[in-house]
């Protein structure tokens, strides 16, 4: 298991708000809101960037995205509307180096992101 503070709670050693979770993912609720609703789903698995999935997580990277719609479903804000995003490596802003998909939804959403 990774160390970094995603992988631990992932196994469990840290606490966070769960909302979802299975023998692949878990989902929690992100410390520093950016929306109403803002979890984030991590495989169990550490990868730590985008760049670094393999062919071999295919499966794991689509279970990833159809744990969101199920978490936005059940969040309440499918039908209104989420954004879902991954930041991969410093220019993206990303500060924990364990793959993780932000959902984020109950705010009106700007496009182009800053
Ligand atoms: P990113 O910038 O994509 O690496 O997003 C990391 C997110 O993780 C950021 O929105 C804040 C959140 N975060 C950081 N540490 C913790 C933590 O210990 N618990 C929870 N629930 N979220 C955290």
């Amino acid at each position: 298991m990774s160390d970094t503070i995603f992988g631990k709670i992932a196994n469990g050693e840290i606490s966070a708000d769960i909302v979802y979770e299975d023998e692949n993912l878990v989902a929690f609720r992100d410390l520093h809101p950016q929306a109403p609703t803002h979890i984030l789903v991590i495989p169990r698995k550490p990868i730590p960037t985008l760049n670094a999935v393999q062919p071999e997580d295919a499966e794991l990277i689509g279970k990833l995205f159809l744990a969101a719609a199920k978490i936005a479903e059940q969040e309440g804000i499918a039908r209104s509307g989420y954004r879902t995003l991954i930041n991969c490596n410093a220019a993206a802003g990303q500060t924990v180096y364990h793959l993780h998909l932000h959902i984020l939804g109950g705010r009106q959403m700007q496009w182009p992101p800053g």
